[in-house]
């Protein structure tokens, strides 16, 4: 018996990207643990993690390739030889491309977050094809906008100073679930005596542990942030010289700020006054202030405008003096990343295919060739990421996965939603099997992962399936023969000490403590932008305002409550939904609600309810909890429609309307009605 450990990374779509330490006794990993080495994981992981191996050996894994017997998503499968399934895969693609590459359709988003087996061969295969460009724009594009606008790129404080903090304002986010190793550091603040503030619609798991929560109506932040400027104006809580030194468009903004006193937020908000009041007075006072922004405020129509109202407040109080004082929200920015090194555009030799918006995928698959659109989508290949289950619109989404004529590759770990529809499912590697490179969007470490274990199985890494799939199509450029530790060497070249990373499993990147204090902000003026020229130019409202919901309470007597479906604690987005002793933990599909709403309705705790509106209809059971807000639902996601009542999800309910900025999804401005079933 012959007992190592070997280092790797986390692969998820989570801000703390953790070190891990795997031990593995023969050819077979027994263990995954956080490394106490690494800070940020500082040996602990979260319960969905530290099970990875059941997810890794599960039975239902996929092992083999597979090719459709039965109608499309019907889940009836034969299975099939690599070469035979490679051969046809090529085949087809190679018929299509002949009229348009751009009828081919890659799909794919952070099942993994590695930039090896994210679009590292991918990106080169598809731009070798000349295939159709896919925005991923499904969870970060308009907050990611709206900082690029604002403070000049996803660039904030370092999550570490948090613990430094004398007032954290959590915004949007529900730590506890999403954000582990952060809380972690709040919670070392609370220590310490820093007062810490929720502000998210629903009583969260964090919500329960801060000192106050704000239970806002979604889509309201920017009248919050605005009405909190109002105060700051009034009481002087300003720092006019970080103002005067280091912002552009104070005046305009100030006098829109004046527009929001805090009656007219709270009325807004659906708060009490005294709540905008107590909290600005706080913001306003306390040095330093630190603000964790997440992503549930960025859900809604006026998403990008919220995360700008949010991001000019630290500049306002001068917040950024201070390591532990500013807001973070995406570290991603910070990373050196040599993408074009990794992906090679250069292989579409001039070509400039259409791209297609990942949210509205079930639209596109719909749609008829014409001038404006380019061709019908012919073949879609899907890599990390269950769109059938993820996507907004469910009912448009299957609809367009159901066409007949449409040629489909699923590269997956397990037989999701998605793969449900495939002709051909392709057996990856998971983490443990497979060398990745990582960078982080909640701290500002570089991972290594290097492979524990061989493939199980037939299994294979995206970036092989990829690399054979090149050789078939004949595409013979020297860059389709790189291995995968020669692509983790490619990510940084030599901005990253690749020998640290091999001994350690990762390298902290050089970088200044408080990232703003003396401004420098990189954006073209240099400054924080309040006033956003670049945004005047698109046709957009220069300074930064509260746009309500597509979908406001209210508008819709069919429809009066208003649907959120933030994710579940022992899920990542639809993965781990079929690791039972995670799902054990879940129980079943669930809608919160408020008990006025329920007993206006007549529904009690554990009965099956039907909620819809007029995109669909998803059968579960209701929870009369606290945890809801008077005329808000909660519906936990993501479940796997096939797991769910009647074989559906929350997404058949959310629509494919887009954000006001970087055109994202709008998963929490959605109206539904509720029923007893
Ligand atoms: N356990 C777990 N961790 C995850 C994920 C997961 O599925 N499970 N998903 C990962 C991914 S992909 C992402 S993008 C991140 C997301 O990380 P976060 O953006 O931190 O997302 P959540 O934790 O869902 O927090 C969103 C919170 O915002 C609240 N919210 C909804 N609408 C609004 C609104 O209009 N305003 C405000 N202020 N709050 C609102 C929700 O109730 C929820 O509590 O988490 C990552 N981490
Ligand atoms: N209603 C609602 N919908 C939402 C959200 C919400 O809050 N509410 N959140 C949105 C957000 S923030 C996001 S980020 C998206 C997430 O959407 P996705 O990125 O699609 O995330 P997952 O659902 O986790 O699906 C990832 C899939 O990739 C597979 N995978 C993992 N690693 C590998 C690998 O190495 N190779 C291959 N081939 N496959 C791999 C996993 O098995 C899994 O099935 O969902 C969005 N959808
Ligand atoms: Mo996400």
């Amino acid at each position: 018996m012959q007992e190592r450990t070997v280092r790797g990374a986390c692969p998820h779509d989570c801000p703390d990207t953790c070190s891990l330490i795997t031990t593995v006794i023969d050819t077979k990993a027994v263990r995954v643990a956080g490394n106490p080495a690494h800070r940020h994981t500082d040996g602990a992981l979260c319960t969905k993690v530290s099970r990875y191996t059941e997810r890794t050996y599960h039975p239902e894994r996929i092992l083999h390739p597979l090719r459709r017997v039965g109608p499309k998503g019907s889940g009836q499968f034969e299975p099939v030889g690599w070469d035979e399934a490679l051969d046809d895969i090529a085949a087809r693609l190679k018929d299509v491309a002949a009229r348009d590459p751009q009828a081919i359709q890659p799909y794919s988003y952070a099942g993994t977050m590695g930039l090896v087996q994210g679009e590292g061969m991918a990106a080169r295969f598809f731009n070798r094809l000349g295939a159709a460009h896919l925005d991923r724009t499904i969870c970060a594009a308009a907050g990611g906008e709206a900082l690029v606008q604002t403070l000049g790129g996803k660039l904030g404080m370092k999550v570490e100073c948090f613990a430094e903090a004398k007032l954290i304002v959590i915004w949007g986010s529900n730590s506890i679930a999403s954000n582990l190793h952060f809380w972690r550091l709040a919670q070392q603040a609370k220590r310490d005596g820093a007062r810490l503030v929720c502000i998210d619609p629903r009583r969260s798991e964090t919500a329960d542990k801060c000192h106050e929560h704000i239970a806002l109506r979604p889509g309201t932040d920017a009248a919050l942030a605005l009405a909190l400027m109002h105060q700051l104006i009034t009481h002087d809580w300003l720092d006019h010289d970080y103002i005067a030194q280091h912002t552009l468009g104070w005046e305009a903004l100030r006098e829109r700020a004046l527009q929001w006193p805090p009656e007219r937020a709270a009325e807004v908000c659906g708060v009490p006054v005294q709540q905008i009041v107590d909290l600005a007075r706080a913001y306003g006072t306390t040095k330093p202030a630190a603000i964790r922004l997440n992503y549930g405020m960025q859900r809604v129509r006026g998403g990008g405008n919220a995360v700008r109202a949010v991001a000019c407040l630290p500049a306002l109080v001068g917040a950024w003096r201070h390591r532990a004082g500013g807001l973070l929200l995406s570290a991603s920015g910070h990373f050196p990343v040599r993408r074009a090194a990794l992906q090679r555009p250069d292989l579409l030799t001039g070509r400039t295919p259409r791209t297609i918006n990942m949210v509205t995928i079930g639209d596109d698959l719909l749609r008829e060739a014409s001038p404006d659109f380019g061709p019908k989508i012919e073949a879609l290949i899907v890599y990390n990421s269950n769109p059938v289950a993820v996507a907004p619109e469910s009912g448009r989404v299957v609809k367009g996965f159901e066409r007949e004529d449409l040629f489909t590759v699923v590269l997956e770990h397990f037989q999701t939603d998605t793969a449900d529809y495939a002709d051909y499912i392709l057996p990856a590697t998971t983490q443990l099997e497979h060398w990745d490179i990582h960078t982080s969007y909640g701290h500002t470490d570089v991972l290594l992962n290097q492979p524990a274990i061989a493939p199980l199985g037939q299994s294979r890494s995206n970036t092989d399936i990829f690399r054979a799939l090149a050789a078939r199509m004949g595409f013979d450029e020297p860059c389709f023969a790189d291995d995968d530790e020669t692509l983790c060497r490619t990510a940084f070249g030599t901005s990253i000490d690749f020998d640290q990373l091999l001994a350690q499993g990762f390298a902290t990147l050089p970088l200044p403590e408080a990232p703003f204090a003396q401004g420098g902000f990189p954006t073209a003026s240099g400054r924080c932008e309040f006033f956003s020229a670049a945004l005047a130019a698109q046709g957009q409202d220069g300074l930064p305002d509260h746009l309500p919901n597509f979908e406001t309470a209210g508008s819709d007597p069919r429809h009066p409550l208003a649907m959120i479906s933030p994710p579940a604690r022992n899920f990542l987005n639809s993965s781990f939904v079929n690791v039972k002793s995670l799902r054990d933990i879940e129980g079943e599909p669930l809608l919160e609600m408020h008990a006025e709403d329920a007993e206006a309705r007549g529904i009690q705790s554990g009965d099956t309810v039907r909620v819809f509106n007029g995109r669909g209809e998803y059968r579960c059971k209701a929870k009369v909890s606290a945890r809801a807000r008077p005329g808000v639902v909660n519906g936990l996601g993501i479940w796997w429609r096939k797991l769910g009542l009647d074989g559906t999800n929350v997404n058949q309910l959310t629509s494919q309307k887009l954000t006001d900025m970087g055109r994202g999804p709008v998963f929490y401005d959605c109206l539904v009605e509720v029923e007893k079933q």
